[in-house]
């Protein structure tokens, strides 16, 4: 490989500079970046790893047998193949399965049976997103798909924000706060905490990681921040950092103890509440407990958190005496009843009343994503048209094993009857289920019902080995694209910084051949080549900009240059507005305010205001006389998700391959266990071979183990028993994770917790299964 000089690129997790030697890419992040994140380093060693994929592969079983349900997906060897010949055996199953020119101008679409919500992170790029790629083939050769709404990260917080609270994920996200926080706030409570970890992170992009510093600057100043969280570093050393450490799931019971001491005290801010929210008077009689005879008390939430009552008393009093920031991340509402806690730590937020001040009120997600608490950019982005999806029908995201499994059952959603479509092709491109779905062998006897499932992936994932065609994609690295994302203040060139590794093709390339065979090209390619589309695409940000009377080169000068600094919205957005004016700028809730109180939710079959309703799989449950610890499967450190888990920074995580579990050092020596150890975590579904790793920062009876590790189930009989299980020996956690849904409200993905045993695995320890043997090739 030649080698070059240093380029442009960007990802999720930053952009960077990168030059290619031999085979390595030396990477530096921008100048600019005040806390670049060691993620970027995991590309270094990518572009030859042995888990890329370098030729198209058939499952045999497929082969041999031709389209239908199969159960030996997932186990099944395969073979490979060349361009033509897959391409050949796609398109003729694609156009068996219905797509081609000729569609049906009215009725029913052959879509109606192809699953294309594809859900997934995929690469940075505007123009290389393989699931905005994916959508538009699958508009153009079938009139649409079956689609997936909301996402892994936040269904149940997204659907009740946006029934309480308006379009409110939107509104929460473009609150800037975090410039408030920094220079007003005296207190931020933070129900999840502020972790680094995933604030590396932000979809499209985060070319400045900024959170650090701004809660550094804010703590100098003397705002005290609080975590709650079972887990100590999920908020950074800060001078008077405080972490409270409820049990896990049990935040909104905390938080309406703090409720219930605000109002007894009188120190509920009447005002805000008249003039902004709607139905406190109908939540009184349940936190007061003239409902149902319980009153909320802060003793109350200790029995249930685990967490002192005068703790709690406490933090209510300091809440109300100064400027408080409440917020609440992504994870807590990843569990059984997620909508919760969010509903109640923005009641929570709105009993205080300080969100009309700079640096009080409430956000969601802050500690979340590296783009909440931003400002919004105030111009467009380049963004590929996805063409338009004909097929009304969608699945709650989390909801795909149900899908293929139960064709035509009843579920519910928004308070709506919907029922599973009779799915028959599944085409995923950029991103990984066995990766990011709960209970993976349910997934597995899943993916053995439709006839067909294509996938393309640069490497050789899970996925990818329950697939009948595998086409091997390009990375990001490979390829010239266009890099924005909605709150970062950088166009950037991605100039390719490597030649495509031999066998590979871009998605765009990929659709573009198959839409040829079935007489579709031209509607979907309209003629142009990726260089030509970027330059499309660009056209309307370069234009927004010339608007403005800022710099606009020309797409050629642009790519060959430096990344562009782009203007950002000022003022505070859609909650300024409302506060300005609540009649005018009211809300879009039935009530028009923040409702305390919503119809909606109560027309939906759950309480009509936040409350505690108890998980099945906590640690105050039946359950946890058989499975005593909490396992809390947050996202990774060393990586987005499973994306490049076989790089430098994610490998160094890991011990002898294995990926490592904390559990607290108490707990660790009451079961015997030293750091090291290889220890199963199991439940009813399955098990997870770690190691184990005993830590002062996990709260006794919890232990974590991050998302990532690539799924290798095998069939083992623990020590000492006489039964096989399954166990992923890699230490997926998602082999242990319960598929149910948060609620019959939003169906949200409730990854985060569930109920484990803890062993240690005597005898000797099964092998890790390599990246590049997950799927077996030829
Ligand atoms: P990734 O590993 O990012 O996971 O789930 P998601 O499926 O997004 O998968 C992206 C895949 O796309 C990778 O396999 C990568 O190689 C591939 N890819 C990247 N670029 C390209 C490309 O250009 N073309 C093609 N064809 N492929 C490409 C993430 C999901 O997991 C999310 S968002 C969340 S928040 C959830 N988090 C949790 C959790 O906290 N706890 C549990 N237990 N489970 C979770 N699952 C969810």
């Amino acid at each position: 490989m030649d080698d070059t000089p240093f380029r442009y690129h960007s990802s999720h997790w930053g952009a960077f500079r990168a030059r290619r030697q031999g085979a390595r890419l030396e990477i530096t992040p921008l100048e600019q970046d005040p806390d670049p994140s060691p993620i970027l380093q995991n590309f270094a060693t990518v572009l030859d790893h042995p888990a890329r994929l370098r030729q198209p592969l058939v499952r045999q079983g497929w082969l041999q047998d031709g389209p239908g349900p199969d159960p030996r997906r997932g186990s099944d060897r395969y073979v490979p193949i060349d361009w033509d010949r897959a391409l050949d055996l796609a398109a003729a199953e694609l156009a068996r399965q219905g797509a081609g020119p000729e569609l049906p101008a009215r009725g029913p679409l052959p879509g109606a049976h192809v699953f294309g919500g594809s859900y997934g992170w995929s690469s940075a790029g505007r123009f290389h997103h393989a699931q905005s790629q994916v959508h538009r083939f699958l508009n153009t050769v079938f009139g649409g798909y079956v689609s997936s709404v909301d996402t892994y990260s936040s269904a149940a917080g997204e659907v009740i924000m946006e029934l309480v609270l308006g379009n409110a994920v939107r509104m929460s996200r473009d609150h800037d706060c975090w410039a408030g926080i920094e220079q007003h706030a005296d207190l931020v409570l933070a129900f999840g905490g502020l972790p680094l970890r995933p604030m590396q992170i932000a979809s499209g992009g985060n070319s400045f990681h900024t959170a650090r510093g701004h809660m550094e600057r804010a703590a100098a100043r003397g705002c005290r921040f609080v975590s709650i969280s079972p887990l100590d570093d999920d908020l950074p050393d800060l001078p008077g950092a405080e972490r409270i450490r409820p049990r896990p799931a049990t935040d909104v019971a905390l938080m309406l103890g703090m409720a219930w001491q605000l109002q007894a005290e009188g120190l509920v801010n009447r005002d805000y509440l008249a003039r902004y929210t709607s139905g406190y008077e109908r939540f009184l009689p349940y936190l007061t407990g003239a409902e149902d005879g319980t009153p909320k008390t802060p003793d109350w939430a200790e029995a249930i958190t685990g967490v002192p009552a005068a703790t709690i008393r406490d933090l209510a009093r300091r809440a109300a005496a100064g400027r408080t920031h409440v917020t609440a991340t992504y994870s807590l509402q990843r569990a059984e009843n997620g909508e919760q806690p969010i509903w109640m730590a923005l009641v929570l937020a709105a009993m205080l009343g300080q969100w009309t001040a700079p640096g009080g009120g409430f956000s969601y997600s802050l500690g979340s994503m590296g783009s909440t608490g931003k400002p919004p950019l105030a111009l467009p982005l380049p963004t590929l048209p996805q063409g338009r999806n004909r097929v009304p029908d969608f699945i709650p995201v989390a909801r795909i094993a149900d899908l293929l499994l139960h064709p035509g059952q009843a579920y519910t959603y928004k308070g709506e009857t919907r029922s599973y479509a009779d799915i028959r092709l599944v085409y995923w491109a950029g991103g990984n289920p066995f990766h990011h779905h709960q209970d993976l062998q349910r997934l597995s006897r899943a993916f053995a019902r439709p006839d067909t499932i294509i996938v393309h992936d640069s490497v050789g994932t899970a996925t990818a080995a329950h697939a009948d065609l595998v086409f091997p994609s390009t990375l990001t690295l490979e390829r010239s694209d266009i890099g924005a994302a909605s709150h970062d203040p950088l166009l950037i060139p991605m100039q390719q910084l490597a030649e495509p590794l031999a066998g590979t093709r871009d998605d765009f390339a990929i659709f573009s051949a198959l839409a040829a065979r079935l007489g579709c090209e031209t509607p979907y390619t309209e003629g142009l080549d990726a260089a030509g589309w970027q330059a499309r695409l660009y056209r309307r940000t370069q234009e927004a900009l010339a608007r403005m009377d800022l710099p606009a080169p020309e797409f050629a000068a642009f790519m060959a240059g430096d990344p562009i600094a782009l203007p950002v919205q000022e003022g505070g957005a859609r909650m300024a507005r409302f506060h300005a004016d609540p009649e005018a700028a009211g809300l879009a809730t039935e009530t028009g305010r923040i409702e305390i109180w919503s119809d909606r939710v109560a027309r939906a079959g759950l309480p009509g205001h936040p409350c505690w309703l108890p998980p099945r799989e906590w640690l105050g449950s039946d359950l946890a006389r058989r499975f005593p610890f909490q396992l809390v499967a947050n996202q990774p450190r060393g990586k987005l998700h499973s994306q490049l888990d076989f790089g430098p920074t994610s490998m160094a995580g890991k011990r002898d391959g294995r990926d490592c579990a904390r559990m607290n050092a108490a707990d660790a020596a009451r079961l015997g266990l030293a750091a090291g150890d290889t220890v199963l975590l199991r439940n009813d579904r399955g098990g997870a071979l770690v190691a184990l790793q005993p830590s002062e920062a996990v709260m006794p009876g919890v232990i974590q183990l991050s998302t990532g590790a690539w799924y290798a189930p095998r069939r083992l009989t623990p020590p000492g028993e006489d039964a096989e299980i399954t166990v992923c020996v890699n230490g997926n956690p998602n082999i242990l994770t319960a598929d149910i849904a948060a609620s019959g409200l939003s169906q949200g993905c409730i990854g985060q917790l569930s109920l484990v045993a803890v062993t240690r695995w005597t005898g000797p320890v099964p092998p890790v299964v390599p990246h590049a043997e997950i799927l077996p090739r030829g």
